[in-house]
């Protein structure tokens, strides 16, 4: 059977062998992933970004519980690329995610990060057309929040959780990272911690002087107590998913999931075109050396990098120009 067949038939083994293809940029699983895209397009994706330890994986855990006691199917994909050893996972959410290994409603991976040119952000994409096109009802996508890469995050998510902690000191770095601007739902996590109230104080302060975004969404902010309380960690889940579930309506209703569609397959074409033109252009200079003379040149002002760009286009891309 071809492998786009079997993975929508729910061959779980086709589906982690090519997940592992695409983690380590075998070039076959870019031809593989061509198969799958036909079966693409009806999952929700929900991305779970905030700092390393605000307790994203075990809000996750949560989610994954409240999702299959409503008999959803469920993939997580944990992003990690400060991790390239674990492969994303550490100890701690392996032992926890071992409670939904037997169930087959739920499948979980991981990606580490990859040193190619937006390598990650399109492993990320295609993991995620895998899970979709393995029927799943929702993708849970962790990210840590570290810089750019969780921006990247709304490129694939219909909707984008941003986890904070009071007194980690991250809030305003956050803000400053452009976290924010992202998020459709922010979570005060560990809630019962000194600080939580300062923390939400601040976030409503912040979404006051923000301006109001497209269709009106104001971003809800909903507080989790402590995990280690399970009826009361079961119940704020309880809320969150909640609110996710209304921000997908609201996506819905105000046809902005279109505008969202649109962004994440521009953005989809884009890393495209970059690993189809890009990469083998600068392979080339790479590998012929050209690359080197031209950063000499630029060292000695013979040229300027526009020209020496256009030098290239005009070689490589005639017909464009
Ligand atoms: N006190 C407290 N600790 C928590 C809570 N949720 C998670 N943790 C702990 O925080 C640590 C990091 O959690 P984890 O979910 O792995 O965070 P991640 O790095 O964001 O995925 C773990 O040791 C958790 O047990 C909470 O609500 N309260
Ligand atoms: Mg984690």
């Amino acid at each position: 059977m071809e492998i786009g067949k079997k993975i929508k038939a729910g061959d779980i083994r086709a589906a982690s062998r090519l997940i592992r293809d695409i983690e380590d940029s075998i070039p076959e699983a870019k031809f593989t992933i061509k198969h799958i895209f036909p079966y693409t397009g009806k999952a929700q994706v929900v991305g779970i970004t905030g700092s390393p330890g605000a307790g994203k994986s075990t809000l996750v855990d949560g989610l994954v519980e409240a999702n299959r006691k409503r008999n959803r199917t469920v993939g997580v994909l944990a992003v990690d690329p400060t991790s390239p050893f674990t492969g994303g996972a550490t100890l701690g959410d392996r032992i926890r995610m071992q409670r939904h290994a037997e169930d087959p409603g739920v499948f979980i991976r991981s990606l580490a990060t990859r040193g190619s040119l937006g390598g990650l952000s399109k492993a990320v994409g295609d993991a995620i057309h895998v899970m979709d096109a393995m029927g799943k009802d929702i993708i849970l996508v962790e990210t840590v929040g570290t810089g750019q890469q969780e921006v990247e995050i709304i490129n694939y998510a219909h909707t984008v959780i941003v986890v904070l902690v009071p007194g980690m000191g991250d809030e305003i770095q956050a803000i400053k990272a452009g976290i924010m601007e992202i998020a459709d739902i922010f979570v005060v996590n560990k809630s019962d911690r000194e600080g939580a109230g300062k923390l939400q104080r601040e976030l409503m302060a912040m979404l006051d002087m923000s301006p109001v975004a497209a269709g009106g969404w104001r971003p809800p902010i909903v507080t989790i107590g402590n995990s280690f309380k399970p009826e009361e960690f079961e119940q704020d889940i309880g809320k969150l998913s909640a609110r996710i579930h209304e921000h997908y309506e609201f996506l819905v209703s105000s046809d902005l999931i279109g505008d969202r569609l649109r962004r994440k397959t521009m953005h989809e074409l884009n890393e495209a075109l970059r690993s189809s033109i890009l990469e083998p252009v600068l392979n080339m200079l790479v590998s012929t050396g050209e690359l080197d003379r031209m950063v000499e040149k630029l060292l000695k002002k013979e040229s300027d990098p526009c020209s020496l760009a256009e030098e290239v286009a005009r070689k490589y891309l005639q017909e464009c120009i």
